[in-house]
């Protein structure tokens, strides 16, 4: 589905972009014929932002089109899903809410991130919002309503523009949009349910607890006997990437490799954690990320054995190398690297010898890839490669049986290799980790190496940590590494950490 051409083009299909994303930044945007002034809605358009959002594009790169595919797809697996399980069925009614707004103490709000379900579907980025869609059985018809806050002048004057109904049709490309008030009305009457109606909502995570209230209240009323949750069909969706997702999950991944090999330069002995942090952060936000993709874990020394320290408050002494897991986030598209370094920019022998066999391991389950295995024979993969390399290096006892060697490898390293990535980093979660790999997954390959104190391990092992992690998407002609622009070999990884 996805060829190697298409990701060699891609680099000059970007240039393109930046190119035009710098000639429309300097034109005048469109105005609004009204007051004369360019019209904002609750998140950056065309008209608005147009070094962002290109002409036909919803959120960068997802035009209103791919949203509209993606609507009509999760329609098409459901009715094909229940056909055989509810044969009775003429009706189906999907209600995929947003985020809300969360606030870290009185009338401070964190960071706003959408929900990335709904997201996916809507493109709509404005809290305290709802899709609904209803479909007949009947192939082809469906229609996606989608409720909004009102526009309100007070609410505005504080928390900025909103989008609101009347802008929704134009902008997202849905059937109709209505306000958020709305919403149980609609449900109690315009939905029009049936004892043949299906009823697909997540009561078990809903992020939105207003839809939920109206949802609880609605379900016992009309759908006494069945419903079912619309989660695991839309992240078998979101698992294979789109090529314009592939295109942000590349430069997602780009941002973050640069940013580390700058922080891999940056770093020096004598360095704390936290600036290393922090330069991260800048470097990969002033290429354009949003933001950080979730709390990096900054390690020197014996922290590396903590396998999610984020204190991140340390100061990295002479001889101690750093382990940081970072990625960023890019227009939605989440990025998950780790990197391992000596601080001086010259490891010792016994970091050597770890490296090298933690990078053996590493490459050769990239290699694996080809054969698109499951993420779960790829962590099987890991447990028997990490046995034999330790084994050589002298970390675990080479003589014993491979099932021991195995079961000491996981002590060594106990999460699992891989996980799917896109929209979230740890992405899709209930695609099963027993299906074969796909053209257009991208996943990580991270395997680790900790030794504790508590481990019975050589003396000069301890207090070491290691991990390698890559973003790798899966196409026709076999894996292809986004993060490749990370310094990774033993002699790259020196050469960037030496200042
Ligand atoms: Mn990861």
């Amino acid at each position: 589905m996805f060829s190697l051409r298409f990701l060699r083009n891609y680099n000059k299909q970007l240039s393109i972009l930046r190119l035009k994303s710098i000639s429309a930044a300097n034109t005048t945007a469109k105005v609004n014929d009204k007051d004369g002034a360019v019209q904002y809605m609750g998140q950056p358009t065309n008209e608005t932002h147009p070094h962002l959002i290109n002409e036909g594009e919803v959120v960068p790169l997802i035009t209103k089109l791919e949203l509209q595919e993606r609507r009509q797809k999760l329609i098409d697996l459901i009715t094909s899903q229940t056909r055989k399980r509810y044969p009775e069925l003429n009706r189906h009614v999907i209600v995929i809410p947003s985020a809300t707004k969360k606030y870290m103490s009185e009338k401070i709000p964190y960071v706003f991130r959408q929900h990335s379900d709904f997201l996916y579907l809507t493109g709509c980025m404005e809290p305290d919002s709802c899709l609904v869609i209803t479909a007949s059985t009947s192939p082809g018809q469906h229609q996606s309503t989608l409720f909004l806050r009102e526009k309100d002048q007070h609410s505005e004057i504080w928390d900025g523009p909103r989008t609101g109904p009347e802008n929704a049709v134009r902008l997202f490309g849905v059937d109709q949009s209505l306000p958020m008030k709305e919403l149980s009305s609609f449900m109690q009457c315009c939905a029009q349910p049936t004892s043949s109606s299906l009823l697909w909502y997540n009561f078990k995570e809903s992020p939105l607890p207003e839809v939920d209230t109206i949802l609880q209240e609605y379900f016992k009323k009309v759908f006494s006997k069945v419903w079912d949750n619309p989660t695991s069909c839309i992240h078998n969706l979101r698992v294979i990437k789109s090529p314009a997702e592939i295109k942000l999950m590349q430069r997602s991944c780009e941002i973050a490799s640069e940013a580390i090999r700058k922080t891999m330069h940056f770093s020096r002995p004598g360095v704390n954690e936290h600036e290393i942090f922090a330069t991260v952060d800048y470097e990969c936000r002033k290429m354009g990320a949003e933001m950080l993709a979730y709390p990096p874990v900054v390690a020197g020394g014996d922290r590396a054995t903590i396998i999610h320290y984020i204190n991140n408050n340390q100061m990295v002494r002479d001889g101690d190398m750093v382990l940081m897991d970072a990625g960023c986030e890019y227009h939605g598209y989440s990025s998950d690297i780790t990197r391992t370094w000596p601080v001086n920019g010259q490891f010792n022998n016994v970091q050597a010898a770890a490296y090298e066999a933690l990078l053996d391991v590493q490459t050769q389950l990239i290699d694996a890839m080809k054969k698109r295995p499951t993420l779960n024979q790829l962590y099987q993969l890991m447990c028997q490669l990490l046995a034999i390399r330790l084994g050589d290096i002298g970390l675990i006892d080479s003589k014993s049986d491979m099932n021991t060697k195995m079961r000491n490898a996981y002590d060594f390293c106990p999460h699992h290799v891989s996980h799917y990535l896109g929209m979230d980093v740890h992405d899709t979660g209930s695609v099963s980790r027993d299906i074969p790999l796909q053209p257009g997954m991208i996943i990580t390959i991270e395997p680790g190496i900790y030794v504790n104190y508590k481990h019975e391990a050589p003396k000069e092992f301890k207090g070491l940590g290691l991990r390698i992690e890559d973003d790798v998407l899966v196409t026709e002609d076999g894996p292809v590494v986004l993060t490749a622009n990370c310094p990774k070999t033993l002699k790259d990884v020196e050469a960037a950490s030496s200042s």
